[in-house]
């Protein structure tokens, strides 16, 4: 399948975030996209540039002030006199003001971030913007007929919500994917997220809608980031009640637990009989990932593939997580080597 891939991801070399109480370099490094590159490359899956589909379709899923602030983020901040890397010191939790939005640039990272760990740089939004074309154009290719196409996202997307920003993502690659399926004609699209972390952004943006499905299979955030949403019992609201479901699982899945829960939440995608697939592919599942915690093998990831082609759904790949630098390129292309087979 085509891998859609910009050079201009290596905008976005974050610098610092902060991981349990330290100043540490950032996990989620320009070197992942090279490697990913390069594998898909490999394997057979030529890459090609994105279209420009403009800031139309960013518009329709996320909050006009979210994007105008990323949009705008470090030039206010140079203008009082920082440079580096933008992290916030301040949210708007329980007992605070939800309603103000704060003037000056260190409230408004309080206000929109919901993390201190994903810092924005001079070059972030031109990278989140590319980013999010790429997921666009690999939906465009699979609407135009492909079987299925792959969005080499960097930054990537799914924690993104309507009007938040946070867990290394700006702006919902796997969101915009869908919704852009829907506007050419799809009446309903799945989006099936893999990745080791809830998929929160996603399921925020989709989340009193019955024409898109969301289903996340992730670590629980009982322990793990992004702590506060991924709970089994979130199941949707309003016209969007039961189109939205959750697979927690504990610290530790091994293959032997994880392929049984895979089989349920393809279920569900099955069950829901959708025009279209989206898939966000973490690959941070891996044993050896450095902030995760599930066990799942280099000869897994083929298995993975294969699951998701056997739905036989048109169906786009958007890359989300995978901080074990080395070995991310291989696994994701061997997702996509699996799915193909
Ligand atoms: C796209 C993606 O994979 N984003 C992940 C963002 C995770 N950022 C914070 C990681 C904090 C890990 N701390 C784990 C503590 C477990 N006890
Ligand atoms: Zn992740």
């Amino acid at each position: 399948m085509k891998a859609v891939y910009s050079p201009l991801h290596a905008r976005h070399d974050g610098g610092m975030e902060l991981h349990r109480g330290e100043l540490v370099p950032c996990f989620e490094m320009p070197s992942r996209a090279d490697y990913i590159r390069d594998a898909v490359t490999a394997a057979g899956h030529g890459l090609t540039a994105p279209r420009d589909f403009g800031l139309a379709p960013i518009l329709a899923l996320h909050d006009a002030g979210l994007v105008e602030f990323l949009r705008s983020a470090f030039d206010q901040w140079k203008a009082v006199g920082k440079d580096g890397f933008m992290l916030p010191s301040g949210f708007a939790a329980r007992s605070m003001r939800q309603d103000v939005i704060p003037p000056g640039v260190n409230g408004k990272l309080g206000y929109y971030a919901f993390d201190a760990g994903t810092p924005i740089v001079e070059g972030t939004w031109d990278a989140a913007y590319a980013s999010a074309q790429c997921a666009l154009t690999a939906a465009a290719l699979v609407a135009e007929g492909e079987r299925a196409a792959y969005a080499l996202c960097r930054p990537p997307g799914h924690h993104a919500a309507k009007a938040a920003y946070g867990g290394y993502c700006f702006l919902n690659n796997a969101a915009l994917a869908a919704q852009y399926l829907r506007d050419q004609g799809r009446a309903t699209v799945a989006v099936l997220d893999v990745d080791y972390h809830h998929g929160n952004g996603t399921q925020d943006i989709f989340y009193d809608r019955a024409d898109v499905l969301t289903v996340s299979v992730h670590g629980t955030p009982e322990t793990e980031y992004p702590f506060f949403r991924g709970f089994a019992d979130e199941t949707g609201e309003g016209a969007g009640l039961g189109f939205n479901r959750n697979f927690p699982l504990p610290r530790g899945t091994d293959w032997d637990s994880y392929r049984g829960v895979l089989e349920t939440a393809l279920g569900v995608v099955a069950a829901f009989k959708p025009d279209a697939l989206v898939i966000a592919l973490g690959v941070d599942t891996y044993e050896n990932d450095p902030i995760s915690a599930f066990k799942l093998k280099a000869e897994h990831y083929p298995l993975i593939g294969a699951a998701i082609a056997r739905l036989g759904l048109p169906t786009v790949f958007t890359q989300e997580g995978g901080y074990a630098v080395a070995e991310i390129g291989t696994n994701v292309a061997a997702v996509l080597t699996g799915f193909e087979r």
